[in-house]
């Protein structure tokens, strides 16, 4: 069998001496057995690795600690005061779920994620997480979103959350209450950073550590003290977000990343890997990627066991057992365990022969021994060169007693009996802090906190006090403020392309650079492009303001002599990400939330293919705005026809509805370099100015025409989302309106020619750069009348600035029907919306609009069509007009044309 197949390829310098090596192991093996082999090649490894010769790593190592117990460190603090606290934070992050589902039936949360990770998170909380209170930002901790519950408890500990504020767990409508997981929109205060949909959070992590290097590089901002911690769940990560990225902290040697993987073998339905090990496979992966990985599996207890192990038989034991093994000896008695993990092997059944089954049934985990875990921290924060995850095993709903612990139901368990409180509160040592009369049927359980001053309380502070204070605490507090750019950037942009034709893409490209270059935003601008730069012109910034790399570059490229040769370095600007639209939306969210995780605010322009945008990472984007980010979003390529020969998985006809969905998007769609110019300024304005948290979402085409310069007087009306771009022509006798956005522009234009010249029909049109903004006015207006019945009535803009005269209105989208559609209600004229339904398809623009229906004869028939249902033309001339331009009438909708 050939595994390193290279050393076949090395010629032997000395076989004598190699058979001499090997035939020693054979005697190894044939004396002493395999075990004992094992033993030593490990020594071997050991001592290679001490040498420094070199070898390969390997990716596993047998199923225990990592760090041996004589190499554990002292535990400054005092354990069993700690302890103490914990079980107060244990009892009321219980009673907190279960008053809220007495108080509102269904309502939900989780009591077992925390129950197995509460020694996880105070020992961070104690001894490791950093506050903000010394000015440098602290650490960032991204929390299981189903713990929610024990930060919460700690918090009332810690007298930053009333009692009122848990009973209103999962009740926050009237405001004052707590959100289920960690939600930044609905409290801001408090909540830095959403985790709740899985595997996000740890994507989000590894960019946040890395942005924090990025701005460490570039001199923005000292980032040097903070580190970023991220809970994972077992179960996460089998979400491709959760592992997808490794590799990126280990190539760029993170060691400011720490993840806490809480294995507790089970996800929501039962184990996570029940014919497996997980901690086993995620040590191979995470070791396989470069990182440092800290098994914390066994409490100190197994210490003393494996010592007696000379035969490694417990060794094997634990090697071998799967995980849906591990949790049934979670659930079962002592007795159970001594005959079925140690009872087979006469030589383990010794070993626990001195042990009662209680002993056995309590021997815990190395996720419950909190010394292990410090122990395990302490590494991880000593760690340089790489990020650490420490693997710490745990048991799903420990100390919550045996009707919940280990459970395959557990993560969905909400309620608890009186008889199960009582287990609780045995098992917590709290039989002398809740009385027995407190716990009852009709009554609700109590929550604890400690005595104004007493020890106990005075520990909790100090700590966080010796660790910069609370967390997890939101705090905006801007230390380098950012001005507005000047109006160079975009003077050049609003005066239009002259003769020269040009598309949105370009000029938004030339916009950013000259952001760049300005000497207020310049160096916070962060271009963020996922391999995709070439396609949009963005090459140019390469050399200019060079690519991010964390060690450089090491290599001369191979355009070096050209003038936009491929740059990087150390302090470079861009954020050039590769083929990863997660990653860069990740990187987007640590610099537009860097307002508040670091008080500096940035100004991320993230610009990717759209239909690869809220299609692809929609759930990121989603959070983004949980988040509370500020920054400029720009699906590039976009429109089903003008993205022309791409086909049915490129071409972008309905980023726009989906953006229409996130309440804090500001979704547009400009038609002209003018428009883009305005729409960014404003943005920026409604960022570092108003401190709105509001992502702007703009489409850019790749078409080319010749962009007019900012006409006068239009600013707002580009803002607003709709204004008039061209009067009616004088002459016709018939009166219409065509709306367009984006590259649409096209054929209204032209069918307002159309129209004047042969179907006497005088049209003006209207740019709409963006239907969300008047559909949200059109709403909020609609429900003002509805709640003021005897007020007069107001108007909605879209309905007030189209009035009543300018004919039937048709407008007319790159994007689906459903986008101009949003306002249509809102229309008092008939109101026929054209655009792009249906499924891409590769051919030129001009075929492709002829297939939507969207090109000039459409927007013509369209508008004919408007006319006659008003009666103003003939249903003949109509007819008349689908003849002249060769329209097929029954041909198939192109919607259904492919079902
Ligand atoms: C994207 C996504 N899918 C599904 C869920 C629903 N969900 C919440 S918790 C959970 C199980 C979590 O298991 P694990 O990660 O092992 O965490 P544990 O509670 O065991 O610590 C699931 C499926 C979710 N929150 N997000
Ligand atoms: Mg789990």
């Amino acid at each position: 069998m050939i595994i390193d197949g290279f050393v076949h390829q090395l010629p032997d310098t000395d076989p004598t001496e190699t058979r001499e090596w090997l035939d020693s192991l054979d005697a190894i093996v044939d004396a002493h057995g395999k075990t004992r082999a094992r033993f030593l090649m490990s020594k071997l490894l050991e001592r290679a690795r001490e040498l420094q010769v070199g070898t390969p790593a390997t990716v596993s190592t047998p199923y225990v600690n990592t760090i041996p117990a004589e190499e554990e460190p002292w535990f400054p603090g005092d354990e069993d005061l700690e302890r103490r606290i914990r079980a107060y934070i244990r009892w009321n992050a219980a009673v907190m779920v279960i008053k809220a589902n007495k108080h509102a039936e269904g309502i939900g949360g989780h009591l077992s994620t925390f129950a197995s990770s509460a020694a996880l998170y105070d020992v961070g909380f104690n001894w490791f997480f950093r506050g903000k209170e010394d000015g440098l930002a602290g650490d960032a901790v991204y929390i299981q979103g189903h713990a929610a519950p024990g930060i919460y408890a700690r918090a009332f500990l810690e007298g930053r959350i009333t009692e009122q504020e848990l009973d209103g767990f999962r009740q926050e409508v009237d405001g004052a209450g707590l959100a289920s997981y960690p939600h930044p929109r609905l409290m801001p205060d408090f909540w830095e950073y959403p985790t709740v949909s899985m595997g996000l959070g740890p994507l989000n992590s590894i960019y946040h550590a890395r942005f924090l290097r990025y701005l460490h590089n570039r001199k923005i901002d000292d980032t040097g003290g903070s580190r970023v911690w991220c809970f994972v769940g077992d179960g996460e990560v089998d979400e491709p977000e959760t592992l997808g990225a490794l590799s990126l902290p280990a190539r760029e040697q993170l060691d400011n990343l720490i993840w806490v993987v809480n294995c507790n073998l089970q996800r929501l339905d039962g184990p996570v890997r029940g014919n497996g090990k997980i901690i086993q496979e995620l040590e191979a992966i995470f070791r396989g990627a470069g990182w440092n990985v800290i098994k914390v599996i066994w409490g100190s207890k197994w210490d003393q066991l494996l010592m007696q192990d000379r035969d490694q038989v417990l060794l094997n034991k634990m090697n071998t057992t799967v995980d849906g093994e591990f949790q049934r000896y979670a659930v079962e008695s002592g007795a159970y365990i001594r005959e079925h993990f140690f009872g087979p092997d006469p030589r383990l059944r010794k070993m626990v022969e001195r042990l009662s089954d209680d002993e056995l049934r309590t021997l815990p985990r190395g996720g419950h021994d909190y010394r292990k875990l410090y122990s395990a921290y302490k590494a991880a924060t000593e760690q340089t060169g790489a990020p650490t995850v420490i693997l710490a095993k745990t048991i799903k709903g420990w100390t919550l007693g045996p009707d919940v612990e280990g459970r395959n139901a557990t993560h969905q368990i909400k309620k608890m009996t009186v008889d199960q409180l009582r287990v609780l509160r045995e098992r917590l040592f709290l039989t002398d802090i809740i009385p027995e009369d407190a716990l009852a049927d009709d009554k609700e359980p109590p929550y604890i906190r400690f005595a104004e001053g007493s020890v106990e309380q005075q520990y909790m502070l100090d700590r966080r006090k010796a660790l910069d204070g609370p967390l997890p605490s939101r705090v905006v507090r801007v230390k380098r403020p950012l001005g507005l750019p000047e109006d160079k950037p975009f003077d050049e942009v609003l005066a239009g392309s002259g003769k020269q034709a040009v598309s949105t893409t370009m000029a938004f490209t030339r916009l950013l650079r000259n952001l760049c270059r300005d000497p207020n935003v310049g160096r916070r601008v962060v271009p963020i492009i996922p391999d995709e730069a070439r396609t949009f012109g963005m090459d140019a910034l390469f050399k200019e303001f060079k690519i991010y790399a964390a060690h450089g570059q090491a290599y001369e490229p191979v355009d070096a002599q050209l003038l936009l040769s491929y740059s990087e370095a150390r302090d470079g600007q861009v954020l050039e990400e590769g083929i990863t639209e997660a990653g860069s939306m990740a990187s987007f969210i640590a610099a537009a939330t860097s307002y508040a995780h670091r008080g500096v605010p940035m100004l991320p322009f993230f610009t990717f293919y759209s239909m690869f945008g809220f299609q692809r990472v929609g759930d990121l984007i989603w959070s983004s705005a949980d988040s509370r980010a500020r920054g400029f979003l720009l699906g590039a390529t976009a429109g089903r026809t003008t993205l022309l020969g791409e086909g049915l998985q490129h071409q972008d006809g309905h980023s726009h509805i989906l953006a229409s969905t996130v309440p804090t998007v500001e979704a547009w769609d400009p038609a002209f370099a003018y428009e883009m110019a305005t729409i960014i300024r404003h943005g920026i304005k409604e960022m570092l100015v108003d401190e709105r948290d509001v992502i702007y979402y703009l489409t850019l085409y790749n078409e080319n025409y010749v962009m007019p310069p900012l006409p006068e007087g239009v600013e707002q009306g580009i803002i607003d989302g709709l204004y008039r771009w061209a009067d009616a022509p004088e002459g016709p006798s018939l009166r219409a309106t065509i709306l367009f956005s984006g590259t649409a522009q096209g054929a209204a234009r032209a069918a307002q020619a159309e129209l004047a010249e042969r179907w006497d029909v005088a049209a003006e049109l209207w740019s709409a750069t963006s239907y969300k903004r008047l559909r949200e006015e059109a709403l909020s207006v609609e429900r003002w009348n509805r709640l003021h019945p005897t007020e007069p009535p107001r108007t909605p803009l879209v309905t007030e600035l189209l009035g009543s005269e300018g004919g039937p209105v048709v407008a007319v989208t790159d994007f689906m029907k459903a986008v101009p559609d949003q306002v249509g209600r809102w229309v008092r004229q008939p109101f026929v919306p054209l655009g792009t339904d249906g499924f891409g398809r590769s051919d030129t623009r001009e075929r492709l609009r002829e297939f939507f229906e969207v090109d000039m004869p459409h927007v013509v028939v369209a508008t004919l069509g408007a006319l006659a249902q008003q009666g103003e033309v003939k249903a003949e001339t109509v007819a008349e007009a689908i003849a002249h331009y060769g329209i097929d009438a029954d041909r198939p909708d192109p919607r259904a044309a492919d079902l």
